[in-house]
C-alpha cells in the first residue's frame, strides 16, 4: 500500500537520485521543497557538512518548452556577470551571481526517465525576507541590485539572447490573449469577473497607445530581467542585496518592464493575492527608496524618454500582470500555480486595486522620479 509517508520517501529517493546526476561535490544528504515561486518546482538539496548544497529545479516545460535555449541564455548571462564581478575588488562572484552546476556529463540540464527537465544552481546562503521589503533600506537595496543588473548586462556581446517567452510583456499580446479567453470562457467564469473585465477594458486603449507611442519615439531595447519581483533578489544576513535570481526571462526588453514589475511587487502595501482589495495600496516609502536605489545606480544610463515613462511603467506592469491573472482565471488556471478556488481572480482584483491607487497618486510619484533624476533629494 502507498501511504503518504512511503510516497514521500519514494519522492525523496527519486529527487536524491536526480541530484546525484549533477556535478555537485559530495553525495546529497536531504532534499526539501523550497521557495515560493509560481512557475517551477524548486527543491533545496543539502550536502554533507561543509558543502553549500544546491537548488534543484524541475523546469516548467509548458511555459519554457525550449530548455536548451533557455539554459544557453542563463549560462551566457551568468558567465558574463561573473566576469564583470571578478573585476570588482571585494566582490564575491559565487554569492553575487547564480552558478549553474552542470550534469556529470557536462550539460546544463538533465532529462530524467520520465522526460522531465532538471537544472541545478549552487545554493546561496541568504536571509529570508518574504515577498515585500520590511525596511526602507531593503527597498533601496532592491533598486540598487536591479539597477546594477541592468548595468552589468549592458555590454553583453552579440548575438541577442533568445526570446524565451515571445512578447512576454507586450500589452497588445496580453490584451489579445485576454480577449480570446473571455470569448471562449470555457468554465463560464466571465460573470464572476465582470467588474475586472470592465476595469481592464477601460484602460486598454491608454496602455496600448502610450506604449506604441513610446516605441515609435525610440524607446531603447536592452537586456532586461523581466521578472523583477522582490523575492527574486537574495539578501545577505545584514540585509544587503546580494544576488538577482530567476533568470528565465532575461532577454531583450524595455527598462519600463523591470522598473514597473519591481514597483508593483515591492511597493504594494498588501500581499499580491490579498483577498481584501482595500488593502492594496502603493507604499510611497518603498516607492521612494526603490527609486533612489535604482536611479542612483543607473545615473547617466537611462534616456529622457525612459525616465519620463517610469511612473507610467509602474501602472503598465500592474495592469499587464493583473490582466494575465485575469486571463488565467478565465482560462481555467493553467499558468500560475493556484492554492485555492478563485485565487487568480483574487490576484487580478488586488493588482487592479493597486493600479487604481497608483492612478490617484501619479502626480506624487512623478515628482519623486523627476527630483531624483535631477539629482535632488526626496
Ligand atoms: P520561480 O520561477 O518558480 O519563481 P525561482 O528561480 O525564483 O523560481 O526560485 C524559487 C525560490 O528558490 C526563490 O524565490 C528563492 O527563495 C529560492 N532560490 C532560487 N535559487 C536559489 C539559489 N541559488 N540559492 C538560494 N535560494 C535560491
Ligand atoms: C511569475 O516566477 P515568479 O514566481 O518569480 C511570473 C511573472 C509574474 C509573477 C507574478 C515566467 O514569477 O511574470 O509577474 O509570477 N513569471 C513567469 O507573481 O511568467
Ligand atoms: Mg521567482
Amino acid at each position: 500500500m502507498t501511504t503518504p509517508n512511503s510516497k514521500n520517501a519514494a519522492d525523496k529517493h527519486r529527487l536524491t537520485g536526480i541530484a546525484a546526476g549533477f556535478a555537485n561535490s559530495g553525495a546529497p544528504v536531504d532534499v526539501q521543497i523550497y521557495g515560493a515561486g509560481h512557475i517551477h518546482e524548486t527543491f533545496r538539496v543539502q550536502g554533507e557538512k561543509g558543502n553549500p548544497g544546491c537548488i534543484l529545479q524541475r523546469i516548467n516545460r509548458r511555459i519554457f518548452p525550449d530548455v536548451p535555449r533557455l539554459m544557453e541564455n542563463i549560462v551566457r548571462v551568468t558567465e558574463h556577470m561573473r566576469q564583470r564581478l571578478a573585476a570588482v575588488t571585494g566582490s564575491e562572484p559565487d554569492r553575487e551571481v547564480l552558478t549553474v552546476i552542470p550534469t556529470r556529463s557536462g550539460k546544463s540540464h538533465l532529462i530524467d526517465d520520465e522526460g522531465e527537465c532538471w537544472r541545478c544552481f549552487r545554493f546561496i546562503e541568504h536571509r529570508e525576507l518574504g515577498a515585500r521589503p520590511g525596511t526602507p533600506g531593503q527597498a533601496r537595496e532592491a533598486g540598487r541590485l536591479y539597477g546594477r543588473f541592468l548595468n552589468m548586462l549592458a555590454d553583453l556581446p552579440a548575438p541577442p539572447l533568445h526570446e524565451t517567452i515571445p512578447r512576454f510583456h507586450d500589452v497588445e499580446r496580453r490584451l489579445a490573449d485576454f480577449q480570446l479567453a473571455l470569448a471562449a470562457d470555457p468554465l463560464r467564469r466571465r460573470a464572476a469577473a465582470a467588474a475586472e473585465v470592465a476595469f481592464s477594458s477601460e484602460r486598454a486603449e491608454e496602455m496600448q497607445g502610450t506604449m506604441a507611442e513610446a516605441r515609435t519615439s525610440g524607446l531603447p531595447w536592452r537586456v532586461t530581467h523581466n521578472d523583477t519581483k522582490f523575492n527574486n533578489i537574495l539578501f545577505d544576513a545584514r540585509g544587503r542585496g546580494l544576488c538577482v535570481i530567476d533568470l528565465d526571462t532575461v532577454m531583450p526588453g524595455h527598462v519600463l518592464y523591470d522598473f514597473g514589475d519591481a514597483i508593483r511587487s515591492a511597493a504594494n502595501s498588501a500581499r499580491e493575492d490579498d483577498p481584501d482589495p482595500q488593502r492594496s495600496r502603493i507604499d510611497m516609502a518603498v516607492f521612494r527608496n526603490f527609486c533612489a536605489g535604482y536611479l542612483g545606480e543607473l545615473e547617466g544610463r537611462l534616456t529622457p524618454l525612459e525616465t519620463v515613462h517610469l511612473v507610467f511603467a509602474a501602472r503598465l506592469m500592474t495592469f499587464v500582470i493583473g490582466l494575465r491573472f485575469l486571463t488565467d482565471y478565465l482560462d481555467g488556471d493553467h499558468y500560475f500555480k493556484v492554492r485555492r478556488p478563485g485565487h487568480n481572480l483574487q490576484r487580478a482584483r488586488a493588482q487592479f486595486a493597486l493600479l487604481a491607487d497608483m492612478e490617484r497618486r501619479s502626480a506624487e510619484m512623478e515628482t519623486i522620479v523627476s527630483r531624483l533624476a535631477a539629482g535632488k533629494p526626496v
